[in-house]
């Protein structure tokens, strides 16, 4: 299936949901409030939190206005511009060795998107090796071994409630040792409290920093689509204890709302780099955000 064709599928949902009310809204003869009403009632509910929408329609009616547009057709070309452009960034290219932390909270799907990336690097022809730095939950750690042998990739791993940093330094040894491409370091997203669990990743972020200053680092936040807003706020949380470099939005297929990419990419002016849309090892497919526009309208 390509890139394209299999976005599209996740955004069923999305799609389902927006761009029926899109084509409802552009079929109005003129752009007036009532329109610019509708369009923002249809954005806000699709998830793209008020912020981002506010943001858009002002801009489109600025640009209306300067273009002295009267067509609702060209001023759905203006929307999907200026969407796009609210949520196309330029991503540095990965370097090797290159560590990717992965963060948030739990049940978000952080050790499936491990298995993922780690399907997506073998298939590059990198080496990878999986950090278990989840030690908090006793089935981690096999949940995570089960995806490394599907991707055909190396794991570290220590006893439960063992200390996570010290994985994370054990695999960055074995990094070092056979000179790996990515390390993919998997962490808990429960603790016994939350203060418990940053100080954890500030640690962890340490310990890498500390042993291999030198390698292309990478922190990703794992946020849940079907959460919708609440997906937002988390974002900041885990931006404070370790400073995050882009996000992995994933269930996708599952959820309506899709929008809350453009809040996200709107309030917290961060990348979506990844998105997760299904539960198969082929489900994570690299963030592309003309593919998305496309496939929501
Ligand atoms: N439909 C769908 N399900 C997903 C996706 N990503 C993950 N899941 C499911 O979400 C559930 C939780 O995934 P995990 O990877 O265990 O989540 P986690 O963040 O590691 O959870 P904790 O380790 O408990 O913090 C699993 O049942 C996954 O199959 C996705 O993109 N689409
Ligand atoms: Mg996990």
């Amino acid at each position: 299936m390509s890139f394209f064709s299999k976005i599209k599928d996740g955004l069923k949902k999305t799609k389902e949901n927006i761009s029926k009310k899109l084509f409802e809204i552009f079929k109005a003869k003129e752009l007036n409030e009532e329109f610019y009403e509708e369009l923002e009632f249809a954005l806000i509910s699709a998830d793209m939190g008020v912020t981002a929408t506010e943001e858009i329609i002002t801009e489109l009616k600025q640009k209306v206005y300067e273009n002295r547009i009267t067509s609702p057709a060209k001023a759905k070309e203006l929307l999907k511009q200026i969407m796009l452009e609210s949520i196309d960034y330029i991503i540095d290219e990965y370097k090797y060795p290159l560590v990717i932390l992965i963060a948030g909270v739990n049940g978000v799907g952080k050790t499936t998107a491990i298995g993922k990336l780690a399907k997506l690097f073998k298939d590059q022809g990198k080496s990878v090796i999986i950090a278990a730095a989840d030690t908090f939950r006793a089935a981690a750690g096999e949940q995570l071994e089960i995806w490394a042998k599907r991707a055909g990739a190396r794991i570290v791993k220590h006893s439960e409630g063992s200390d996570p940093a010290a994985v994370v330094f054990d695999a960055i040894n074995s990094q070092k040792a056979k000179n790996t491409d990515v390390v993919l370091v998997d962490t808990a997203g429960r603790l016994h409290n939350k203060k418990n669990l940053m100080e954890e990743l500030k640690k962890i972020n340490r310990v890498v920093e500390r042993e291999l200053p030198n390698a292309d680092k990478r922190n990703f936040i794992v946020l849940d689509a079907t959460t919708g807003q609440n997906a937002v706020s988390q974002v900041e949380i885990f931006d404070q204890a370790i400073e995050i470099d882009g996000i992995i939005l994933t269930k996708l297929d599952g959820t309506a709302k899709g929008g809350v990419v453009m809040a996200i990419s709107a309030e917290y002016q961060m990348p979506v780099v990844y998105v997760g849309v299904g539960e198969k090892i082929d489900d994570l497919l690299p963030f592309n955000a003309k593919d998305f526009i496309e496939a929501i309208f």
